[in-house]
């Protein structure tokens, strides 16, 4: 560590302990004095990146971990387009856990994006959890795996949905993805039950190393308001509508205005053809009137604010194809 980033360090810790520590009769100022230096010994931080096949439950394991709910979440696969960080901070450590879209051979431009977020995270992870269900096996991801098993990063295999194991299932899960992947350990666990989650925190703890946090204390995430306010959109159409339709969106903000009482947002629903608007919006605009109380319902949640909402359909041609329109939205590398 450099001496600058521990005299910052050091600073930042003084005034937290200041106000802590001296303040109690108790405690000197000199246990003080020892308990920043202690804690800058210790403090940990490091990047865990959850990887994994589409539909595992990446995402709801890493806001099961950070306590909330940053990542959409849809029982379609594909539904994580993008690198999103949540940020765990505890007073001794800061996990930068990022989620990333599943693993998968690219069919189109917007397939090499979403896979070009999973190589970089697999780049820059002091910790790698791959995230495995009782059902997924290793084919179209071969390579990614051998990738995995070259990087020389630490690699959790965490098989998740336990709660669905059938007899003997589990032991032959393990079995199956220990061949294929040189995982330091294995963690059962059920991220909708939070069943077991704690053990991952634990066995990440025993592998990140010392190091100052990267992020402030009171950050969640690297995504502004802006992008969970698409997400949110989003979620309620993979949850709404079938077969290409959710694949065939997305989602941008047009303004995001707060005032003191109220947030106005206007959503734009993009597709790729004009066939598709009549489906989005529905026998007499039901369908779309469903997804924006839906979405303004959960925004209202993760804001805390109340939201008005205005939602849009326009046509984007082929955007999953199209490198500039991509680029537009966001997926840019
Ligand atoms: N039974 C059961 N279902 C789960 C569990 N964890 C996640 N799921 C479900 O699995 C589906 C996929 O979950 P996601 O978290 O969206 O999966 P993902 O890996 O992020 O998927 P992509 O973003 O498409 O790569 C959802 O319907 C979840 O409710 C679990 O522990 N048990
Ligand atoms: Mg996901």
């Amino acid at each position: 560590m450099h001496l600058d980033e521990f005299s910052t360090l050091e600073t930042k810790l003084s005034l937290v302990y200041s106000m802590d520590l001296t303040k109690s009769p108790k405690i000197s100022s000199t246990f003080a004095q020892k308990t920043i230096v202690m804690t800058e010994l210790t403090h940990r931080a490091g990047f865990v990146n959850i990887v994994g096949k589409p539909n595992v439950g990446k995402s709801t394991l890493m806001n099961v971990l950070v306590g909330e709910r940053l990542s959409i979440i849809s029982s379609k696969a594909q539904t994580t387009r993008h690198r999103i960080m949540g940020i765990m901070n505890d007073d001794n450590y800061q996990i930068v856990f990022s989620d990333t879209p599943g693993m998968l051979k690219p069919k189109y431009e917007l397939h090499k994006n979403m896979m070009s977020f999973v190589n970089m995270s697999l780049e820059d992870a002091d910790v790698i959890l791959f995230v495995t269900d009782l059902f997924e096996t290793d084919e179209e991801i071969e390579d990614v795996i051998e990738k995995i098993n070259h990087s020389g990063v630490p690699v959790l295999l965490v098989i998740n949905k336990i709660d669905l194991s059938k007899e003997n299932q589990l032991e032959e899960v393990t079995a199956y993805w220990t061949q294929r992947i040189k995982a330091e350990t294995v963690i059962p666990i059920s991220a909708t039950e939070s069943f077991n989650t704690e053990r991952i925190l634990q066995e990440i703890l025993d592998r990140i190393p010392v190091h100052p946090p990267f992020y402030d204390k009171d950050e969640l995430t690297d995504k502004p308001e802006r992008f969970f306010a698409s997400e949110i959109v989003r979620e309620k159409i993979f949850l709404n509508y079938k077969k290409e339709i959710p694949y065939s969106t997305e989602v941008a903000i047009e303004d995001f205005y707060e005032e003191d009482s109220i947030i106005r947002v206007r959503a734009v629903i993009y597709i790729e053809r004009n066939s598709q608007k009549g489906i989005i919006i529905g026998e007499g605009g039901k369908a779309l009137k469903k997804v924006g109380t839906q979405a303004r319902e959960d925004m209202e949640k993760f804001f805390g604010k109340k939201i008005f909402l205005e939602t849009f359909v326009k046509v984007a041609e082929n955007w999953r194809k199209d490198k500039n329109k991509l680029r537009r939205f966001g997926y840019d590398q």
